[in-house]
């Protein structure tokens, strides 16, 4: 009798339950990345300047009262013939399908920003968004980097052009944000919770990534080095997690290497820059990393960064 009692209570419990996947799609440095942190407030998805920061899906979970928002950060759209030329990964083909099939609804991010491609949608998305899908799963239309739009009129024309034509998708909702400045976030996410459906979560409760927080740490140190190295140099560097230790009051000690292909590229981040406050390039790495980490974590955490070099 004790069991069925506790039964009833778990799945009472769990009734009022509810949960969403948001699949992310966007073309490369539309501002997915940094999006995805905003919604679930913490830093957990690596995001850069440079294209490509994100290498692989993640899942970036956020709960609040009885939903769970699972958001499915993907890689940047690109084509079978970028793909080759800059030597990706597969998974940045494959993980933005492997993420719609799984979506209750998808949010495509479009940089309002950038001139060249903000009045359409990118082909490499139109080529996955079959029949069958746009069928099944609700999309919605998500303008960011607002806060670089002097005229804001030019939304407007956008909205003509992407939502209200008749050739265009079926957009259920279209949103204005700042990923950077958080402007409007507060808007999307309360429309997502709201959209959430009654089921059970898929996260416990205190997940908030499915990534471990290895790779976070790893993700994240790549991530400053392609912010502060200039041109194609960051691409060339190995980064590697070479110590991690979670300590006694729940913080964090990570060490990382980063292997230079030349000398020449270590020297340029060990170098101590002439006019700014901190030292070296890599030091300067290692503290953006280390605060961005102690907001992903929400723990204290102290990171050593090593240069290694050819002989
Ligand atoms: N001004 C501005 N920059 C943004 C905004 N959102 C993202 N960014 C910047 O755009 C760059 C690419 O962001 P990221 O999230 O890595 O893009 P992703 O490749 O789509 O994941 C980074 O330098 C971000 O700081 C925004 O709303 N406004
Ligand atoms: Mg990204």
């Amino acid at each position: 009798m004790m069991i069925r009692s506790d039964d009833n209570f778990t799945s009472i419990r769990r009734e009022g339950r509810k949960s969403l996947k948001i699949a992310i799609l966007g073309a490369p440095n539309a501002g997915k990345s940094t999006l995805v942190n905003q919604l679930i407030k913490r830093s957990i998805c690596p995001a850069s300047s440079k294209v490509h920061t994100t290498q692989i899906k993640a899942d970036a979970i956020y709960c609040e009262d009885d939903t769970q928002l699972i958001f499915m950060d993907t890689p940047g759209m690109v084509s079978m013939t970028e793909c080759k030329r800059y030597n990706l990964a597969g998974t940045f083909r494959n993980d933005p399908k492997v993420s719609l099939a799984a979506a209750d609804i998808v949010g495509i991010v479009q940089d309002a920003q950038n001139i060249y491609t903000r009045d359409k949608i990118n082909s490499n998305i139109l080529e996955i968004l079959t029949e069958k899908i746009l069928k099944k799963i609700p999309m919605i239309l998500i303008f960011n980097k607002v806060d670089k739009l002097k005229n804001k009129e030019v939304l407007l024309q956008l909205v003509n052009i992407l939502a209200k034509n008749k050739k265009s998708l079926k957009f259920s909702d279209i949103f204005m944000v700042s990923a950077l400045t958080g402007d409007g976030i507060d808007d999307l996410r309360t429309y997502l919770l709201d959209s959430a459906k009654p089921r059970d979560w898929q996260y416990e409760e205190h997940v908030y990534s499915n990534h471990k927080c290895e790779d976070i740490i790893q993700q994240t140190v790549r991530a400053k080095l392609m912010d502060i190295l200039p041109n194609e140099i960051p691409y060339s560097l190995k980064v590697k997690l070479e110590h991690f230790e979670p300590g006694s009051d729940d913080n964090v000690l990570a060490m990382v290497s980063v292997t230079c292909p030349k000398k020449n590229i270590a020297r340029l981040l060990l170098r101590r820059n002439k006019n700014k406050t901190i030292g070296s390039r890599i030091k300067q790495v290692a503290v953006m990393a280390e605060q961005e980490l102690r907001n992903a974590f929400r723990t204290p955490v102290r990171l050593r960064l090593m240069v290694n070099f050819p002989t």
